[in-house]
């Protein structure tokens, strides 16, 4: 493939060559990143990429949808069956898409909604000013507690009971912990609101049952494809089995269902989007059989061994962990008891061969371009078939770098190792 494209444009086969040396010999630990399959990287390259297929299977606004069609099937039906749901629509081009096609769905502009603050774990789409979310809708921010670092839910209620959201956002992108959706249904039911989850993160571990699932709870649950997932860049929307309509739809409650889901498609596309993205389709119901595999369950197992190990070493060093551990694929870092910024340990780590990306923390005092923490994540390092022995020794090389800013020639020293322990766990 390479090939083909250095015989027409060498700057960008040199970019491609060079991003493949550096995904090969370096860490990793970026927690929404992940590697994917030869079978899910050659279907993202596929011929699909040249189709128009506006509309959904069967109900396309081209000719010539055939083939497409079977694609996007596949990956509907896989989709359902991985995450035991009634219906799913894969056609969101991002997490972003999902999420602004379920408030589209739920919501009028400048209705009241909650999300979980953007440096106490949220996301950007949860409400932040700087996005559409936050300029479409009041948003009112919960946040985590500041001795345990888990979700305040008595604070969640009492926002709840204070603003009478529409809509409550549960789900983050820096939240070490599992989420009690059960605990979130209760306080929406309270005050009439919509629940929905965005899992973007903790997706793959939810699929295999590690961790909660909020498909009985919520309304509908978004997610992205290409983190714990390990499908290609993507999103989706689900919908539980047996879930009450919550528009008030009047018709029995399987025709209600079904009009959730149409309206959910319509505001997918036409809504948001044009065109969907036909080989991110079939690359997705790729991934998803993948996931559907046993051992997509040992490697979900793993990422969460992987982060635990990783965590404790990191707090037998002394680090201070958000939460003090994690039950998921991630860690957060305060790095302010050792007195560096997380943009010079992303700069410091990078320097070393270790990938990681500066993060806010809760109740941080800097600005979300210098931050007090770090983000650390396990899914690709575990793809890579890394286990807990490399994690002890990730964990290490962590340490020496951060203990030492200062020192160059460690840093190069370290990312030699570093490169040699990378190519003992090559990238398929
Ligand atoms: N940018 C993603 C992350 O890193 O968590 C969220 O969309």
């Amino acid at each position: 493939m390479e090939d083909l494209i250095r015989q027409f444009d060498h700057e960008i086969a040199d970019a491609i060559a060079g991003e493949t040396e550096r995904e090969s010999s370096t860490l990793e630990l970026i927690a929404s990143e992940n590697f994917v399959s030869p079978a899910v990287r050659a279907a993202a390259g596929c011929v699909m990429t040249n189709k128009y297929a506006e509309g959904y299977p069967g109900n396309r606004y081209y000719g010539g949808c055939d083939f497409v069609d079977i694609a996007e099937n596949l990956a509907r039906e896989r989709a359902k069956k991985l995450f035991k749901a009634e219906y799913a629509n894969v056609q969101p081009h991002s997490g972003s898409q999902a999420n602004m096609a379920i408030y589209f769905t739920l919501l009028q502009p400048g209705d009241t909604v909650m999300g979980m603050d953007l440096s106490h774990g949220g996301h950007l789409t949860h409400g932040s000013p700087v996005n559409f979310s936050g300029k479409l809708y009041n948003f009112i921010s919960y946040e985590v507690k500041k001795e345990s670092g888990y979700i305040d839910y008595e604070q969640v209620a009492a926002l709840a009971e204070q603003h009478k959201p529409r809509l409550i956002m549960t789900g983050a992108s820096a939240y070490p912990r599992d989420i009690d959706f059960k605990k979130f249904r209760e306080i929406a039911d309270l005050v009439d609101a919509f629940l929905i989850a965005d899992i973007a993160h903790p997706a793959g571990m939810i699929a295999t049952g590690l961790l909660n699932d909020p498909l009985p709870y919520c309304d509908a649950v978004t997610t992205t494809t290409h983190k714990t997932l390990r499908g290609p860049r993507g999103g989706m929307i689900l919908i539980g089995q047996d879930k009450e309509n919550p528009l008030g739809i009047k018709a029995p409650k399987s025709g209600r269902l079904k009009m959730l889901s149409e309206i959910i498609d319509s505001q997918v596309m036409p809504g948001v989007q044009g065109g969907p993205l036909m080989h991110i389709i079939a690359a997705k119901a790729v991934a998803f059989k993948e996931d559907l595999q046993p051992a997509y369950l040992d490697y979900t197992r793993q990422i969460i061994k992987n982060a635990q190990t990783m965590a404790e070493k990191l707090i037998a060093h002394g680090y201070d962990l958000i939460s003090h551990g994690t039950d998921n694929h991630l860690l957060l870092i305060d790095l302010s008891n050792i007195g560096i910024s997380g943009k010079k340990a992303e700069r410091i780590l990078e320097a070393a061969g270790i990938t990681v990306n500066k993060n806010m923390v809760p109740f941080d005092t800097k600005s979300p371009f210098i931050t007090s923490g770090i983000r650390i994540g396990t899914p690709a390092v575990t793809t890579r078939g890394m286990t807990e022995a490399e994690m002890d020794k990730i964990a290490d090389f962590i340490h020496q770098v951060l203990s030492e800013p200062k020192n160059d020639e460690l840093r190069v020293e370290i990312k030699q190792q570093i490169a040699t322990l990378c190519h003992q766990f090559p990238i398929l």
